[in-house]
């Protein structure tokens, strides 16, 4: 069974049309790959198992649409390009996280239930599970009682209201259906688009893509061409319910202290022999290309670590992988961001597993736009990394964004490292999905500004980094 995530594409900034094109482009460049491998038998059951992870946004028509167009794709291709005929469209769906808000958090329970709609209320084009987030979704975790006011949102919408008892209500709409081929069409381009490139070629076109899109949000937000509750329109706070318990502690150092003691207990009570070997067949497997599903059992069975099993992965693969930034070819729209006349250095990048990327990369292309040199490092740096780089590119400021809830460890070892190598002039800021609770440890850790996920206008971030790096402006 293969699942195919349509979601991370609209929570990396793309349209609805693009999601449905990213994910069947990945879905038939993965089949193209397997076909010919297997026998007829095995191909046509690989297809029959393929499932798709969706995203369902604010836009209603827009969403209808998209998760009908997903329905009718993957039926057409599967019948059309590998002959395999009466195929359900299998997908769960989550409504899209990023459209919920730090601001007035009480109005994302009606946008989480708004977007629950479209992936349920097309008969015909119906997902077999729904999960919602919290409405506190942009502030932490959920607790139980969000996650259950989430559950109550699918429990109404089942019970209490009357889409179950309906066939398809769409049929034969004219709007919809011409919305639908609209979009079919659309995302059949985006499929040839990425057959053509490959794999590997598809990944940096994506992420100029995706780039694009995510600028082409940030600026339609910037001007006021779409309004947003609690962002750039209608920004009165609601103070219904007290932001959540800071749930952030549990990256604090008692914590990491007790995961590493269990991890190292961990190793040290396995059998290490057995570990080794499976260590030795999974990287054999990964050099003679076979498939690397039964030796990846079988060192977790053995208790090999996911560090362990990526360490190989990434020693086959020569290293990290990192996506590019993807401003090279894209055609990024003006933000309308205030201009810095002095030279600013800022060095922006993220730590660790945290892949959140969104923040940083509208970050960069907003201090380019502002006139500042940016060197973007990328995901999955080390603090050391970070810090290397701020010094060696003689940067101003050093900008590091967590939305993993590592920040506190991350700014205490950054510091702690700048410190040492007598460098602590060189600005740090930190920002992200932050507690406020944690604002002042952080400053007294040395982290000159902080920003959460409340402080979402853009031009005012901007202005707030060229200030810092020079009060006089
Ligand atoms: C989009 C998203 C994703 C996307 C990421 C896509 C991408 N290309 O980035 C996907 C779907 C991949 C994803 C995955 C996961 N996510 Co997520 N995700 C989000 C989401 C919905 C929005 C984040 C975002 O992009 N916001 C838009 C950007 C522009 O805003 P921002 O990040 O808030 O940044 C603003 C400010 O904070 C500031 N800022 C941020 N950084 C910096 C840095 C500097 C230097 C400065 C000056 C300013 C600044 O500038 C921005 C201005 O707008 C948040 C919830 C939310 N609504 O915020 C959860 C959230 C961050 N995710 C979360 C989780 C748990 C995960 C997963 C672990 C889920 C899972 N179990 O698999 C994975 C982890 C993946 C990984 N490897 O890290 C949690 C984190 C919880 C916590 N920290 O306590 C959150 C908060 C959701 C939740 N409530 O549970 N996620």
């Amino acid at each position: 069974p293969i699942n195919v995530c349509g979601y991370h594409y609209m929570e990396s900034g793309a349209t609805a049309t693009q999601e449905v094109g990213y994910a069947m482009g990945n879905a038939v460049l993965v089949l193209d790959n397997i076909r010919g491998r297997v026998s007829k038998d095995e191909f046509e059951n690989v297809v029959r198992c393929f499932s798709f992870f969706i995203n369902s946004g604010i836009e209603l028509v827009a969403e209808i649409v998209k998760v009908r167009a997903y329905s009718k794709l993957w039926k057409s291709i599967c019948k059309n390009e590998y002959g395999v005929d009466d195929v359900r469209f299998r997908a769960g769906c989550q409504v899209r996280s990023l459209t919920l808000t730090a601001s007035q958090p009480e109005v994302n329970i009606m946008r989480i239930a708004y977007q629950a709609l479209p992936a349920v209320i097309s008969a015909s084009a119906r997902v077999g599970a729904l999960q919602l987030p919290g409405f506190r979704e942009a502030l932490s975790l959920p607790d139980e009682k969000e996650q259950t006011l989430s559950l109550r949102t699918q429990q109404v919408l089942m019970y209490e209201t009357d889409i179950a008892e309906h066939g398809d209500i769409f049929e034969g709409s004219i709007i919809i259906e011409e919305l639908t081929q609209k979009t079919l069409a659309e995302a059949e381009k985006i499929v040839s688009q990425m057959r053509l490139q490959g794999y590997a070629g598809s990944v940096p076109w994506l992420t100029e893509q995706l780039t694009e899109s995510l600028v082409q949000w940030q600026a339609a937000l910037v001007k006021g061409d779409r309004v947003q509750v609690g962002i750039n329109a209608f920004l009165d706070p609601i103070d219904l319910v007290p932001p959540p318990e800071n749930n952030s502690t549990h990256t604090k150092n008692d914590f990491l202290v007790d995961h590493l003691d269990a991890l190292s207990t961990w190793r040290r009570t396995r059998n290490n022999v057995e570990v080794e070997g499976c260590l030795t067949r999974f990287g054999d497997a990964l050099k003679s290309g076979t498939n690397i599903i039964e030796a990846s059992i079988a060192l977790a069975k053995a208790g090999g670590t996911t560090g362990e099993w990526t360490q190989a992965v990434e020693s086959f693969a020569g290293g990290r992988f990192s996506a590019p930034l993807g401003t090279d070819n894209a055609p990024l729209l003006p933000l309308d961001l205030p201009q810095c006349s002095k030279k600013i250095r800022i060095v922006l990048g993220k730590c660790g597993l945290d892949g959140h990327v969104n923040a940083v990369k509208l970050l960069s292309v907003a201090c380019a736009q502002a006139g500042l040199e940016v060197i973007y490092t990328g995901i999955k740096q080390s603090p050391a990394a970070l810090v290397a780089a701020a010094i060696q590119e003689d940067a101003d400021i050093l900008g590091i964004s967590s939305l993993s809830g590592a920040h506190l460890t991350l700014a205490s070892d950054v510091c702690a490292l700048l410190r040492e190598q007598g460098a602590q002039k060189l600005a740090v800021i930190i920002g992200g999905v932050i507690p406020e609770s944690d604002r002042e440890e952080l400053r007294a850790l040395g982290v000159k500004a902080v920003f959460t996920a409340a402080d979402n206008d853009m031009v005012s971030l901007v202005q707030q980094i060229i200030e810092l790096a020079d009060p006089t402006i």
